[in-house]
């Protein structure tokens, strides 16, 4: 590990110079290795900070989940406790828990800096993917499976979630020519970006200047891209399974399974999860926004507020698509994310009417049993 990398970046919780700080010189403590920071620390009552430990949710299964804290890692059976029925107050991968310390009893989740949900596929339902995450490694490959209208949606996923985005370009040496791919995503702003072998320790060693100590990092990339590759390159360790990926067309098999999140020998944890065929927005306009900013300062020049930017006169998207400056994928792009994200919050706003008025009648019903029981009634 170099120092001299960690040293270059601010510690964390910033402005704060108590004893909480995690600053260069000083060793992380367990809990900071797993990415505990201020922000949790905070939410602790005093209660809670003298009777509960906190852990942080490691691998999601079934019925039970891989937690990891001060004494190291166990499992955690979810047999017992009453979960919330709201899907995004359930824990995910990455969340930090309160557990009552000598009972094991389930306390709560701490409030999250970070969230990513997606729409489950086939289902109008959300389903969470992570929590806590600060950065995001986009992953892609150089071949056929590139697709820049992809990266897109990650990347407004992600600024949508208010995390960091990189993007790593895998599988650069069995390509001839890399600055074709470099090429295309030069017009994604705010977005570093770094072409490697994955399976080669030399190579991935450039990526390391991007995350510091107690960073936890999702990745995100469809199947075959490289994520585990990545992970166990990274670690040195071969923590998780690899496979080849289709000859005829450059797509992976689904080898990764589970999300889990690792900790890293650098000090900051990476997530790797199965490449996901779907990845649905389930809301954050503000994030298609960020993503697509340069639309987005283009439609404010256009001379009519509800301009949709087909054919009206004094469109400055339409302009700039003749002028070159804009390119008709990206815009087909943006016109796709709006409307899907436009839909799926509708669906989600009309379930959770459907869910509220559901809890109303029961309510109701139990109300009206109570009251025939007070009265003796039969
Ligand atoms: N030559 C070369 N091969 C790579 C590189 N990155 C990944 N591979 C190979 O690509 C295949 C797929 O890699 P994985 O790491 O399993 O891909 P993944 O993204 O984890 O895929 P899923 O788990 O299915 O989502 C494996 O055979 C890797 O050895 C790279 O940069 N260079
Ligand atoms: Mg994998
Ligand atoms: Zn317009």
């Amino acid at each position: 590990m170099s120092r001299s990398l960690i040293s270059r970046r601010p510690p964390f919780g910033r402005g704060n110079s108590g004893p909480g700080r995690l600053s260069p010189e000083r060793v992380q403590s367990p809990l900071e290795k797993l990415g505990w920071k201020p922000f949790f620390q905070q939410q602790l009552s005093l209660e809670e900070y003298e009777l509960c430990e906190p852990l942080r949710v490691m691998a999601v299964h079934r019925n039970r989940l891989e937690v990891a804290g001060e004494t190291g890692e166990h499992s955690f059976s979810l047999g017992g406790v009453h979960l919330p029925a709201a899907v995004e107050q359930r824990p995910t991968v990455g969340d930090w828990l309160l557990l009552e310390r000598g009972t094991g009893g389930y306390r709560r989740l701490l409030e999250r800096s970070s969230l990513f949900r997606r729409m489950a596929p086939g289902a109008e339902r959300v389903q969470l993917i992570a929590a806590n995450v600060d950065s995001v490694l986009i992953v892609a490959s150089c071949n056929q499976d590139f697709n820049l209208s992809r990266i897109e949606r990650y990347l407004a996923l992600t600024r949508a979630a208010g995390s960091r985005a990189y993007l790593v370009l895998t599988k650069a040496d069995l390509c001839a020519e890399t600055g074709d791919y470099l090429e295309a995503v030069k017009g994604l702003r705010d977005l570093p970006v770094l072409a490697v072998n994955a399976l080669e320790p030399d190579s991935v060693a450039a990526l390391r200047a991007w995350f510091g100590p107690g960073e936890t990092i999702a990745m995100l990339g469809s199947s075959g891209v490289g994520k585990s590759s990545l992970l166990n390159t990274l670690s040195g360790m071969q923590l998780a399974a690899t496979a080849g990926i289709r000859e005829d067309d450059s797509k992976g098999r689904h080898t990764t399974r589970h999300r889990a999140l690792y900790p890293l020998p650098d000090g900051c944890l990476l997530l790797d999860s199965p490449g996901m065929r779907e990845l649905g927005l389930a809301g954050g306009e503000e994030g298609i926004t960020a993503a697509f900013d340069d639309i987005d300062a283009l439609a404010r020049q256009c001379r009519f507020k509800d301009c949709v930017h087909e054919a009206e006169p004094g469109c400055a998207v339409q302009a700039a698509l003749e002028l070159g400056t804009l390119d008709e994928r990206r815009l087909r792009n943006w016109r796709k994310l709006v409307r899907e994200i436009s839909r799926n919050q509708r669906t989600l706003a009309e379930q959770r009417a459907e869910d509220r008025a559901l809890g109303q009648f029961y309510r109701e019903v139990q109300g009206h049993a109570r009251t025939r029981k007070q009265r003796g009634d039969e």
